[in-house]
């Protein structure tokens, strides 16, 4: 059992802590309007602090990557600059992972339509932070009009001085290049995503070696999503322990959410981490459609991650602690809502068809599993299924999550574990009401009455 975590009275974000302050393009994207926002203040002074110190910034603001790994990027950074990494002859890259293509998950793409120079500078703040001479930014290929914004940010920040040859005045080299996906959700992985860049196949690469070792054209390179490297710039001007006093222990700093589904008002909004989320959701969704008890359920975090009951909802922290407490996971902080309307059979079973599809097939258990579980989430949605086939799907489950080169797989199998667990009572009744209609099915899904 799980103890709940300390209840808190949290007041919400204000106004003067808030990190993106032009979501939605409220004002001017451009040069101009970033630097009214505090956009390029003393980045020079920020270079000229050097590596370690930037370093030491993140670590102790306790930043942990936003793009659903959460993995503690001051350390992530830190692998950069290993000891006699100056010997090392090769160049060194940060690689951006706008790819944004998780379902739900649309925070990336507020940034860079409104907030383009936020990234810009960040790819500055962190590239310095590992010592690198230049940034990718690899973007989703359907980002049209926020491809055009990053671009004409960089374009903007050239011709200003402040990347480029001796970026900002620092005597610091480096050059920020776009690089346009073409809509494979599996290029969202650091080295699939990797392997675009250099012109191949989108298939992730075994790990280790770490692209930190071994990474973009074969040299030490960082991947790290959009909002982890455009938060880079604020937590060096306002110092990580200001960073660190948002949120709790391990779970720190500002975040922005994305919600879709049955609320009120689906919104992306940025927040304070560990915010209770029956509180966001009625503070910044005006609730759930059809009021509270007409919640069904929650996934968290990504199509990737379990699905949480009403009774979870109620007492879970936004957060990626408590949310592990719970057997699901923050992820990339994307909350979609499913009131009473939803069959969650079918909504998994969606899922279970999505990552078939794109599953990149080099590995079989992902490539044969998921095909699998497609075909058995569809009869469980129909009910012509044997109660006894839900454990094999389980199982099924348990033969792809940890068996494979990269994430896809975990993330096929967990949504399907999260229904099995949370919404069991109602495979099983659709099972029964099948067999009441059309009588007993046999393993196969041949009905008896048709053998
Ligand atoms: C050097 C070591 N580097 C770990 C690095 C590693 C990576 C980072 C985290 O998956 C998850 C996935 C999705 N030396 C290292 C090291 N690193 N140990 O740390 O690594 P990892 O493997 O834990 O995660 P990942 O491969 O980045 C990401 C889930 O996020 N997800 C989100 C997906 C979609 C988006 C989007 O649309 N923006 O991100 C949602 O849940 O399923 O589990 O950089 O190299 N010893
Ligand atoms: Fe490709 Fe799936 Fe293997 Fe990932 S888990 S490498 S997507 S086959």
């Amino acid at each position: 059992t799980v103890a709940d975590p300390p209840v808190r009275h949290y007041g919400g974000l204000k106004d003067q802590d808030r990190i993106f302050t032009n979501l939605f393009c409220r004002g001017d994207h451009g040069l101009k309007g970033a630097q009214a926002r505090g956009d390029w203040h003393k980045t020079k002074e920020i270079l000229l602090k050097g590596d370690s110190w930037i370093i030491q910034q993140v670590k102790d603001s306790g930043l942990r990557g936003r793009g659903g790994a959460g993995f503690p990027s001051g350390l992530k950074w830190s692998f950069m600059n290993k000891p006699g990494w100056e010997k090392d002859k090769r160049p060194r890259y940060l690689v951006v992972n706008a790819d944004e293509g998780e379902p739900g998950t649309c925070k990336d793409r507020e940034i860079m339509r409104g907030d383009p120079h936020k990234l810009v500078e960040g790819c500055l703040v962190a590239g310095r932070s590992m010592n690198a001479t230049a940034a990718y930014i690899y973007i989703r290929g359907e980002f049209y009009q926020e491809a055009s914004h990053v671009q004409q940010a960089i374009n903007e920040a050239y011709a200003a001085g402040l990347i480029g040859k001796n970026a900002c005045g620092s005597g610091y080299d480096f050059d920020v290049y776009l690089h346009r996906g073409a809509g494979a959700y599996i290029c969202g992985e650091e080295t699939a995503l990797i392997e675009s860049i250099e012109g191949k196949q989108g298939k992730p690469r075994l790990k280790p070696p770490f692209p930190a070792d071994v990474g973009l054209f074969g040299c030490p390179s960082t991947v790290a999503n959009v909002e982890t490297v455009a938060v880079a710039p604020t937590i060096a001007r306002r110092g990580g322990s200001w960073f660190a006093s948002f949120g709790r222990e391990r779970n720190h700093g500002t975040k922005l959410f994305c919600v879709s589904g049955h609320v009120n008002n689906p919104a992306v909004f940025e927040e304070e981490m560990s915010m209770p989320l029956q509180e966001m959701l009625e503070r910044h969704c005006g609730g759930i459609r059809g009021g509270w008890q007409n919640l069904k359920g929650i996934i968290p975090g990504g199509c990737s991650v379990p699905v949480i009951t009403r009774d979870v909802c109620e007492k879970v922290l936004m957060d990626y602690d408590s949310l592990k407490d719970h057997g699901t996971s923050l992820g990339t902080g994307a909350i979609i809502v499913m009131d009473q309307t939803v069959d969650m059979i079918r909504a998994i079973a969606r899922f279970s068809d999505f990552y078939k599809h794109e599953s990149c097939g080099q590995c079989t258990p992902c490539r044969e599993g998921t095909t699998w579980l497609t075909n058995m989430m569809k009869r469980m949605q129909e009910g012509r299924a044997q109660e006894r086939e839900i454990d094999m799907l389980q199982e099924l489950t348990k033969q792809i999550e940890g068996h494979t080169i990269c994430a896809l797989g975990d993330a096929a199998a967990w949504p399907v574990q999260g229904l099995i667990k949370n919404f069991r009572p109602e495979m099983e009744a659709r099972i029964a009401a099948f067999r009441e209609k059309n009588g007993d099915v046999l393993f196969g899904g041949k009905l008896v009455k048709d053998v």
